[in-house]
């Protein structure tokens, strides 16, 4: 099968994408590893999954209909409803019939200007342009723990949890890992378990997320304002329509720095980390936010030795993904729950029964995985796809990742990547970053068609000059403090530690597709050597 374009994936990009290439006249095939839509929100499906941005902005912006025809339950959506909202959407344009489910990609290679992509099914699909629509939260962390394979309870990971929901009520649970999913997970777990003991090696930020059903005049005004809800988040630098207090931190009385501050915890959610504007960049100002979020971890939980524990001592507040919860830190007040610092004592093994430290052991009928992801690059370098004088993606990326605009990689011609690294990614709205990444592709795809030009391909020199620019951002900001981030890969064993999104702001970002695609994609080599 030969067509235009090859999407891999069916989450916000991969939709879209699809949905693109058919407007514009493309042939196209979609393949997906999962049964059905969804991309991440069809896995992660574990109790309490939720988004953290806003359910009203958590969603495509391309088509008014869609918009006003959807609405929205609660504030912040769980996962089943972004989940019925992706199917809503694939139903909708009628994407389905162009996607492989239960279609893994298992390698990739472009040969006389086209990619063949080959799959767990034993297919080859062979396209012109390949769209890796992978997700950056995707490529799941399972890590190695001896003994593993000898436990003889349940086991789930966060990250693929089982589509029939397991019933755990009563039983004895472990949670490892405590990034935003073991957070979310933690408190529902604890209500559901006989007892639950949290595995945490690094205690990280959470704010609490006051949620709550839209109102009908809530959902009135939502729609009065979309549009210029819109126009605000499409220029912003998270994406979202919401900014910063409009002060310095340090340049604001302490009585007024405080208010501002309580605001913002009470509004909920990610939005503390970046209260101030020189929260992220200025030490001294995040010091302020940080001691701040410590007080009020100390005000919830009862023990004050718990309390210590529960408090990050290796970055500042909002370096590494800060988190949104229901009630996590309150959590440790029950009898049923107990923290293990593994910094403390390390799990030395899994055994039959459970988990034993350097200083205990915890009798576990169930284990729950919430450890992560291979973030940003593990879902390409999975695929490893290789270029036509037969250097990999691994092999141009060994030095860390190589991108022109966080969307083409040299030497491998035709191939686009949405999410990855070298892009806002995981800094933004992954709603509106899928359609600025997807539009841009296709708008080079359809201009390189329309000039009978058959291959695109970065230049070396563009690419190592965008992801100098990707590290000089980050150099601006204080995310590089936060060494055991993953946003730096340190949570994989022999990853490069490169900071990897871009930190200049997704509406920065949106500004340089848009001026290299109107200056004539200044940047790429434009091939018209290879006949179709
Ligand atoms: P995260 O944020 O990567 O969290 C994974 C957690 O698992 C984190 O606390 C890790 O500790 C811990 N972890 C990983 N491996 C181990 C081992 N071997 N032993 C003990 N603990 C371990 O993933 P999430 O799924 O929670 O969240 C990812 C993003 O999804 C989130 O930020 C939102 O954007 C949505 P570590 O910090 O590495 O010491």
């Amino acid at each position: 099968m030969s067509v235009d374009a090859i999407v891999i994936g069916a989450g916000f990009a991969g939709l879209y994408a699809v949905h693109r290439c058919v407007a514009a006249g493309l042939t196209v095939v979609g393949l997906e590893a999962a049964p059905s839509v969804g991309g991440t929100w069809y896995w992660n499906r574990y109790p309490g999954a939720r988004c953290d941005v806003e359910s009203v902005d958590y969603s495509y912006s391309f088509d008014e209909d869609l918009q006003s025809d959807w609405t929205w339950s609660e504030r912040f959506a769980a996962q089943p409803e972004i989940l019925a909202y992706l199917d809503h959407v694939a139903d909708r344009f009628d994407l389905r019939r162009h996607y492989q489910f239960e279609t893994d990609v298992v390698g990739a290679r472009f040969d006389a200007g086209q990619w063949t992509v080959e799959t767990s099914t034993g297919d080859r699909v062979v396209g012109r342009f390949l769209l890796c629509a992978t997700g950056c939260l995707s490529a799941v962390n399972r890590p190695d723990i001896p003994g593993l394979d000898d436990f003889a309870g349940e086991m789930y990971y966060t990250a693929a949890w089982p589509r029939e929901d397991p019933d755990l009520r009563g039983k004895k649970i472990g949670v490892i890992g405590t990034g935003s999913s073991g957070i979310q997970a933690v408190p529902i777990l604890a209500e559901q378990a006989e007892s639950l003991v949290v595995f945490q090696r690094s205690p990280n930020y959470t704010v609490p997320m006051p949620n709550y059903p839209w109102s009908s005049a809530d959902l009135q005004r939502i729609r009065d304002e979309y549009p210029e809800r819109r126009q605000r988040s499409a220029y912003a630098a998270a994406g979202t329509p919401h900014g910063t207090y409009h002060k310095n931190a340090l340049d604001a009385e302490p009585g007024e720095r405080l208010d501002a501050m309580w605001q913002r915890w009470r509004d909920g959610g990610v939005l503390f980390a970046k209260t101030f504007p020189d929260q992220t960049s200025v030490l001294e100002a995040n010091d302020i936010a940080r001691r701040f979020a410590e007080d009020r971890i100390r005000e919830i939980v009862t023990d004050p030795a718990v309390a210590e524990d529960l408090i990050p001592v290796d970055h500042p507040i909002g370096t590494k993904r800060i988190c949104t919860d229901a009630g996590y830190y309150a959590t440790f007040n029950r009898d049923n729950v107990r923290l293990v610092n593994l910094r403390r004592e390390p799990i030395e093994e899994i055994t039959e029964d459970g988990v034993r430290t350097a200083s205990a052991t915890y009798a576990c009928d169930v284990l729950v995985f919430a450890t992560g992801f291979d973030a940003l690059t593990g879902a390409m370098t999975r695929i490893d796809p290789k270029g036509p004088d037969g250097q990999r993606l691994s092999d141009i990326w060994v030095d860390g990742p190589l991108t022109f605009l966080g969307v083409m990689v040299p030497r491998l011609p035709n191939l686009f990547s949405f999410s990855g690294p070298g892009s806002p990614s995981v800094l933004a709205n992954m709603a509106l970053h899928a359609e600025v990444q997807v539009d841009w592709a296709i708008g080079l795809m359809v201009d390189a068609l329309g000039r009978g030009i058959t291959e695109v391909e970065p230049r070396r020199d563009a690419a190592l000059a965008w992801t100098d620019g990707v590290a000089e951002a980050a150099e601006r900001t204080l995310f590089p403090r936060a060494q055991s981030s993953w946003y730096l890969g340190a949570n994989i064993e022999g990853k490069k530690r490169v900071f990897m999104p871009y930190a200049g702001g997704f509406g920065n970002y949106r500004k340089y597709l848009d001026d290299v695609a109107q200056r004539g994609y200044p940047g790429l080599v434009l091939t018209t050597g290879v006949a179709w």
